[in-house]
């Protein structure tokens, strides 16, 4: 391949170098902007700019595959601190650089800003890195790196030191193993650049090349870490279904629609696309978006082209055959529901845009996108009769169930407002009328409830019973929940209004607390009340409004004294330092074993309980744990309750 003219930096212009230390100093002055401003090369000196060396080193490696010379990378965390990347691509051209006759092309990509990969002839040549800074801001930031090359049946060798220094010229050390090429980069980041710390995180990495491996079907990426407490971990990645693959292992644990993915793809001169998508019988919309194998999280024209299209060919598909009557309302984030899909995009010229970056701005993506899924997906739906009426059943139900929310909400709002502020009959409220201080119980079970009542302060306490089984047997639809007459009371007691109207300035209470059961029936209605939260109060969840309460699971005596236990690791605490306590425990089924003073000692008591605050993660799992649980496939409720083991015994289920 032809080498064209790269932008030299001011490195070397006009002047030979005589020798190594005159081109180590115009080196030195080439990579010195990357050391004083690192932040503009690799986004900040903390972690994220870190691990941005390696993903710009495996970036190069990639780029090799991508034009199909390259079909193995092997990454590995030394135990000395180090990253190698090596690939068995064609190796980087070792022969004399035509701009620098005195310097091999290597070093010159290894030492001048924006040398690598800038070159090539005709075709289009798509290069990853977020910043597409090149290996040479690598070496910039590293104490030390060694370059390796096995290429025309010879083994290269070149070292550096101190942000990039060569010792000395590209050497050749002895014969390539036998047919090999490739190109393999160890370095070791600067400590003085990366104050924060130099140590990779082996989980960081392993995640990064899984997904690069989903993204380039059949590519193999080791990664080796001798870093591991536990010892050396090797992983391999390779899938030979791409992107496809990637959306099977998304919806490994959730209930898919049906067996099939599809898949489509298309390429134009300077751009290509490749879309793979399943459904699942959850409520989420899982939309992943790549650009040149970067996460495009925030979005852009490859998503929205692909969104629009969507809509278009779902519904016109629906109404052609009969699916979908004058009378249904189907909307794009209803066909979207449940949707787990991945679009990848690989174009010369990507624009990122966005508060981080990670937005795509090529407008012309947006029309190859579109074009594309109107095509193909709609041969898809054709070629797949079964598949594409679940899918048109499923976006009708969510359809329904969005106009029946809708009513729902309206309805409480309608209500809340002729009543003014009537609370509903059932709350016992708190006397104090300042949110920050006040805290809701809601309680399961009516005898619970007046314990409860009993036991609270009822200054800055209230007091809300629900009826859980009532609640049990409507299941996960919130359409169906918002109707229930004990999710409407709960709604107006919070007074914070539903769904996208929630204004958490109106929420009546600073604290919103889960109070059930530990038994299976209580770990139930948890999951139904996280569930209603995750989903129409979701603003309450990311402000930490909501908690949940732990009343103890076991009881014994020392003496006259009655001692609570809250879990089996509090009772293993207890033993250890009562090792001859000689009482059998008591395990504690029901609030309704406590008396009042018990139940407000043990869970209520500001100084004495312990409160669970609920994340998002832990809603949204609850959200999915209802929607997998209440589902009819038993063996992906089996995975997800493997999958999920940790996490699952936090919500008891
Ligand atoms: C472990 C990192 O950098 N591999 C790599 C880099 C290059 C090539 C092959 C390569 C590219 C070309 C021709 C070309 C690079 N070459 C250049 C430059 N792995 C890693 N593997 N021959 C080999 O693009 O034309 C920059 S990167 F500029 F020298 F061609």
């Amino acid at each position: 391949m032809a080498l064209q003219q790269s932008n030299s930096g001011g490195a070397g212009n006009g002047t030979v170098a005589s020798g190594y230390d005159e081109s180590a100093i115009q080196v030195l002055e080439g990579l010195e902007p990357v050391r004083v401003r690192p932040g503009m090369f690799i986004g900040s000196t903390g972690p994220t700019g870190l691990h941005h060396l390696v993903w710009e080193v495996v970036d190069n490696a990639v780029d090799e595959a991508m034009q199909g010379y390259c079909t193995r990378i092997e990454v590995m965390l030394l135990a000395n601190g180090g990253c190698r990347v090596s690939d068995n691509g064609r190796g980087i051209p070792v022969g004399p650089h035509p701009q620098y006759p005195n310097r091999s092309t290597a070093e010159i990509v290894l030492t001048v800003l924006h040398a690598g990969g800038k070159f090539g002839g005709g075709g289009y040549k798509v290069s990853g890195g977020l910043h597409g800074v090149g290996v040479s801001v690598v070496n910039a930031l590293s104490r030390r790196l060694i370059l390796e090359i096995d290429r025309d049946g010879k083994h290269h060798e070149m070292e550096f030191t101190d942000g990039g220094k060569p010792t000395k010229p590209l050497d050749v050390k002895g014969k390539a193993p036998r047919g090999r090429t490739g190109t393999t980069v160890t370095f070791w980041p600067d400590e003085t650049i990366f104050q924060e710390g130099v140590e990779f995180r082996a989980q960081t990495v392993s995640e990064r090349l899984q997904i690069m491996a989903f993204l380039n079907r059949n590519l193999e990426i080791v990664f080796k870490d001798e870093t591991a407490s536990s010892g050396p971990v090797t992983v391999t990645y390779r899938y030979s279904g791409g992107i496809s693959d990637y959306v099977r292992h998304l919806n490994a644990s959730k209930e898919p629609l049906f067996k099939k993915v599809g898949y489509f793809e298309n390429s134009e001169k300077e751009q290509e696309v490749e879309v793979a998508f399943q459904w699942n019988t959850g409520y989420h919309d899982g939309i992943y978006s790549f650009a040149n194998g970067i996460a495009t999280t925030e979005g852009g024209m490859h998503e929205e082209g692909l969104k629009k299209a969507l809509t278009n060919v779902v519904k016109t598909y629906a109404k052609e055959k009969g699916l979908l009557k004058e009378k249904d309302d189907v909307q794009g984030e209803d066909i979207r529901e449940g949707l787990t899909a991945i679009v990848s995009v690989r174009i010369t010229q990507p624009q990122f845009e966005g508060q981080t970056k990670t937005k795509l701005g090529n407008v012309s993506v947006r029309s190859l996108v579109e074009r594309t899924t109107n095509e193909k997906l709609a041969e898809w739906l054709q070629e797949n009769p079964s598949e594409a009426r679940a899918l048109v059943q499923k976006s009708l139900l969510a359809g329904r169930a969005r106009l029946a929310a809708r009513q729902a909400r309206e309805l409480t709002r309608r209500k809340s407002a002729l009543e003014g502020a009537g609370m509903p009959d059932k709350l016992a409220d708190c006397s104090s009328r300042n949110a920050k201080e006040s805290e809701l119980f809601i309680v399961e079970g009516d005898s619970a409830g007046g314990s409860a009542i009993r036991a609270r302060d009822p200054e800055r306490q209230a007091i809300l019973p629900i009826r859980g089984k009532i609640l049990n047997v409507e299941r996960a639809r919130v359409d169906r929940m918002l109707k229930n007459t004990e999710i409407q009371s709960l709604i107006g007691a919070i007074g914070a209004g539903l769904g996208e109207e929630v204004d958490v300035s109106k929420c009546r209470y600073g604290k919103i607390i889960i109070l059930a059961d530990a038994d299976v029936d209580g770990s139930h209605i948890r999951t139904l009340l996280l569930t209603f939260f995750y989903r129409q109060m979701r603003q309450l969840v990311e402000g930490g409004y909501i908690f949940v309460a732990q009343p103890p699971l076991y009881s014994t005596v020392i003496g006259k004294e009655k001692v609570y236990l809250k879990d089996d690791m509090d009772k293993a605490r207890f033993l250890e330092r009562r090792p001859n306590h000689s009482q059998p425990f008591n395990r504690l089924k029901g609030l309704g074993e406590m008396d009042f003073g018990e139940l407000g000692e043990t869970t209520m008591d500001r100084e004495k309980r312990t409160l669970l605050q609920v994340t998002v993660e832990q809603a949204a799992l609850a959200d999915d744990v209802m929607s997998v649980l209440m589902g009819e496939n038993v063996e992906s409720r089996k995975q997800f309750i493997q999958s999920h083991a940790k996490d699952v015994r936090f919500l008891d289920i």
